[in-house]
C-alpha cells in the first residue's frame, strides 16, 4: 500500500466518532476545511497528532446527491437483507465509485462521514475499495477492530471502560480484557454447547466478507455467483453438522414450517452502536409473524414466503423457470454445454432483484426469511426494538436459527441437485493415475489430529473510543495443530500429468453411532482442500500443508499489521489485496472432534486438470480462500460443479458393484478413503 492508500485506513477507525477525534493511536487527525463539528474538549491522554490529513471542501459532494443513503438512521442496524437498505448502499457506493484514486476517495468519504449510518459507511467504502482496480493493493482491516461491539459482549467492553475510568491518567499501558469461553448462554440448553463455534469471530468475519464480495442488488454479476451462494452456505451447514456430531448433538433440522414457534431463542448481548442501542432478542418459542415495518418501508407475509417456495419447488421439479416475459427457461446442470441451472435458481432464491430471472414472481425467499426471523420479536415496531442479529451478515451466524434457516435453503437446493442425473463412472474415473497411499502427519504422529483452544488479540480501541486509551481484547477460539497430507500417487502414463487433488472430510458415524450410507453422508462432506500438482511418470510423493488449504483465509489483518506492512512494493502485504481477506478462518479448518478421539474419514479424488482448468487471462489470485471466494475479476477456477463429486446422487454401480457408501467411490484408482481420528484436547494449544 502507498501512503495515500494507507491513509484510507483511518476512515475505518472509530466509525461512530466525529472525524475531529484523533485516529491512528492519536497520531492522525483529519482536518476538514470549513467543518462545523464542535472542537474536541476532553481528558484524553493521546498526545497531539503528528499527521494532519487536510480535507478540502468538496463542492461535488452535497448531501442531497447521496440519494437514499441518508435514510438509514445513524446508530441503528444496517441490513443487506432489506431492499431499502440495499438501495441506500447502492446510492452511496455510486457516489464513492465516481472517485479516482485513494486520495479522492478519502476526501469524498471524509465529507460524507457522520452524515450516513456508520455500518453503511464502512460497507460502502469497503465495497468500493474492493472493486476499484487502482485500490487493489489496499487490504481491509479486520472487521473485529472496526466494530468490536459486534463481536465482544457489551459487558466485556464496559469492564474495559470502567478500568480506564479508575486508572491513573498518566498510565499508557493498554488495558487488556479477555473474552474467554463465556458465551451468550449456559449449557442448560443443549444448543448453547455450540456457542463457541457460532460466536467465533472468524466465522462472522468470513460471512461478512463473503457477502461483501458477492452482494445482491448491487449490480455485481460475478462468474457463478449464484452457485457459490449455494455452495458456500451448503459447506457452512456441513461444517456446523460436523461440529454438532463432535458434541454428540444431532444434525441441524431445517426450518420449513413458519407457522409454529421457533424453539430456540437468542440473546446476543451485543450492541449496535456506542449509544447503547442493542440488537433485538428472541425468546424461546417465538412465533414468526408477518413483517410490517412501516418505518423501514418493508412488508412481507409468511404467505408470500410459502408462495415463493412453492413456485421455486415447481420450477425445480418441472425443470424450468418462467422469465418475466412468460418464457420457459430450462434449469439443469450440464458441464459439457456449460449450462448451470443452479446459478439461475440461486439468483432467484437468494434473491438478487437484478439477476433473478423473474423477481416479481419468485420473490425474495431467502432475504425475507432473514428479515422475518430478525424481526420476529417486534415485527411491526410496536416496541421500537432493533432487528435481531439475523439481519446483519456480520452477526447472523451467532444465532442458532441461522443454521435452521440455511438448512431449509440448502434443502431446496438439494431438491434441485437430486434432479440432476448422477455422474457416470466415466466422469468420476480418471484412468492412468492411482492414489497408492495416503497419510496425515501432525508433528511426528500419523492420522490423529489435535484441536484445542487458542486466543487472538484485537485492538478494540481502533473501533471504539475509550477516551483515547488503547484497549486490547483477547478472544478465545477453537484451533488445531497444523498437519500435512502425504500422498503417494502413481502416474502410469509416459508423460507428466497435471491433476487436481480434491480433499473432503466427514465423520465416519452418524449421531446414532452407525456407519453412514452414501446419501446420508453425501452433504456432510466438508471441503478441506483443492490443489493442482504435476505428476511425473511413475511414483510421486506429494506433501501438502493444512495451512495452504484452498478454503481458508490464513489470518485477519489488524490495523497494527497494516500500519507495519510498510510501502515496499515487493512486500507480501503490498502484493496482497483485499479480496484475500475472504475465506474460512484457518483456525476453524478442523472440527472439534472429541476428547477420546472421534472417527473421521478423509476422501481424496484426483481429476484431470485438463478438464478442470478454466482458460482465462492471468488474474490476481489469493494463495488461499479460492474454493469459497473465487478469484477477483476472473472466472471460478474449476469447471466442475462446486462440491463435485458429492453434489449429486451416485450412479447405481461403480466397477460393476452397487454403490452403497463413499468407500465404493474409492474403489476407483483415482479416489481414496482414509480413516483419521480428531482429538479435542480441551486445553490451550501449544502452537509453533
Ligand atoms: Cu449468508 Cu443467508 O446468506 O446469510
Amino acid at each position: 500500500m502507498n501512503i495515500e492508500q494507507q491513509q484510507l485506513l483511518y476512515l475505518f477507525e472509530l466509525p461512530q466518532e466525529p472525524l475531529n477525534r484523533p485516529r491512528g493511536k492519536g497520531s492522525v487527525l483529519f482536518v476538514l476545511e470549513n467543518d462545523d463539528t464542535p472542537p474536541l474538549v476532553t481528558t484524553r491522554i493521546a498526545g497531539s497528532p503528528s499527521i494532519k490529513l487536510q480535507v478540502p471542501e468538496r463542492n461535488d459532494v452535497a448531501l442531497q446527491d447521496l440519494g437514499t443513503a441518508t435514510s438509514i438512521p445513524i446508530g441503528s442496524a444496517f441490513s443487506f437483507f432489506l431492499a431499502s437498505h440495499r438501495r441506500a448502499a447502492k446510492d452511496l457506493c455510486d457516489v464513492f465509485m465516481k472517485t479516482s484514486g485513494a486520495k479522492d476517495l478519502m476526501e469524498v468519504a471524509a465529507r460524507v462521514h457522520g452524515h450516513v449510518n456508520e455500518s453503511l459507511f464502512i460497507y460502502a467504502i469497503s465495497f468500493v475499495i474492493l472493486r476499484k482496480k487502482e485500490l487493489q493493493s489496499v487490504r481491509l482491516p479486520s472487521f473485529v477492530e472496526v466494530f468490536p461491539s459486534r463481536f465482544v459482549p457489551q459487558e466485556t467492553l464496559a469492564k474495559a471502560q470502567i478500568r480506564i475510568n479508575r486508572m491513573d491518567p498518566n498510565q499508557r499501558e493498554p488495558v487488556i480484557v479477555e473474552h474467554g469461553l463465556e458465551f451468550s448462554g449456559t449449557h442448560l440448553k443443549p444448543e448453547h454447547r455450540l456457542s463457541y463455534w457460532r460466536e467465533d469471530y472468524g466465522l462472522s468475519v468470513h460471512h461478512w466478507h463473503w457477502h461483501l464480495i458477492y452482494p445482491v442488488g448491487m449490480g455485481v454479476d460475478r462468474d457463478r455467483k449464484g452457485e457459490l451462494f449455494y455452495y458456500m452456505h451448503q459447506q457452512l451447514i456441513a461444517r456446523y453438522d460436523l461440529e454438532r456430531l463432535s458434541l454428540g448433538l444431532p444434525r441441524v433440522e431445517k426450518l420449513d414450517n413458519w407457522r409454529v414457534p421457533i424453539e430456540d431463542g437468542y440473546f446476543p448481548k451485543l450492541t449496535i452502536s456506542n449509544t447503547g442501542r442493542a440488537w433485538g432478542t428472541r425468546q424461546d418459542n417465538t412465533l414468526p409473524k408477518d413483517f410490517r415495518r412501516r418505518e423501514i418501508g418493508e412488508f412481507v407475509d409468511i404467505t408470500d414466503l410459502e408462495i415463493w417456495r412453492s413456485r421455486l419447488l415447481d420450477a425445480i421439479h418441472q425443470g424450468f423457470m418462467v422469465d418475466r416475459k412468460g418464457n420457459k427457461v430450462p434449469i439443469r446442470d450440464d458441464v459439457t454445454s456449460g449450462q448451470r441451472g443452479i446459478d439461475i435458481l440461486a439468483e432467484a432464491l437468494e434473491a438478487d432483484e437484478d439477476l433473478s430471472i423473474n423477481y416479481p414472481f419468485y420473490g425474495s425467499l431467502h432475504n425475507f426469511g432473514h428479515d422475518i426471523l430478525a424481526f420476529s420479536h417486534d415485527p411491526d415496531n410496536a416496541h421500537k426494538e432493533e432487528m435481531g442479529v439475523m439481519g446483519d451478515t456480520a452477526t447472523a451466524m451467532r444465532d442458532p436459527v441461522f443454521y435452521r434457516w440455511h438448512k431449509f435453503v440448502d434443502d431446496t437446493f438439494q431438491e434441485y441437485k437430486l434432479m440432476q442425473r448422477p455422474y457416470t463412472e466415466e466422469e468420476l474415473n480418471f484412468s492412468g493415475v492411482k492414489i497408492e497411499k495416503v497419510g496425515v502427519v501432525r508433528n511426528d504422529e500419523a492420522d490423529i489430529l489435535h484441536t484445542g483452544w487458542n486466543k487472538r488479540g484485537f485492538e478494540a480501541s481502533r473501533g471504539l473510543d475509550f477516551n483515547g486509551r488503547p484497549v486490547l481484547v483477547e478472544l478465545k477460539h477453537l484451533d488445531h495443530e497444523p498437519f500435512n497430507y502425504h500422498l503417494q500417487l502413481n502416474n502410469r502414463g509416459r508423460t507428466a500429468k497435471e491433476v487436481t487433488v480434491r480433499v473432503f472430510l466427514a465423520p465416519k458415524f452418524n449421531a446414532r453411532g452407525l456407519k453412514m450410507n452414501f446419501m446420508e453422508q453425501r452433504i456432510l462432506w466438508a471441503e478441506m482442500d483443492k490443489f493442482t500438482v504435476s505428476l511425473k511418470p511413475g511414483g510421486n510423493h506429494v506433501v501438502r500443508t493444512s495451512k495452504d488449504s484452498s478454503i481458508t483465509n490464513p489470518e485477519e489483518l489488524t490495523f497494527r499489521d497494516l500500519e507495519n506492512s510498510g510501502t515496499d512494493p515487493a512486500s507480501p502485504e503490498a502484493t496482497a489485496f483485499n479480496f484475500c481477506g475472504c475465506g474460512w478462518p484457518q483456525h476453524m479448518l478442523v472440527p472439534r472432534g472429541r476428547p477420546e478421539g472421534m472417527a473421521f474419514q478423509l476422501f481424496f479424488m484426483l481429476t484431470d486438470y485438463a478438464i478442470d482448468k478454466v482458460t482465462q487471462p492471468a488474474a490476481r489470485s489469493c494463495p488461499n480462500g479460492v474454493s469459497f471466494c473465487g478469484i477477483q475479476d476472473a472466472k471460478y477456477p474449476d469447471t466442475r460443479p462446486m462440491g463435485f463429486p458429492f453434489d449429486r446422487r451416485p450412479p447405481p454401480m461403480i466397477l460393476n458393484r452397487p454403490v452403497e457408501d463413499a468407500a465404493d467411490y474409492a474403489r476407483l484408482d483415482n479416489a481414496f478413503i482414509h480413516d483419521i481420528s480428531i482429538k479435542f484436547l480441551a486445553d490451550e494449544l501449544k502452537l509453533n
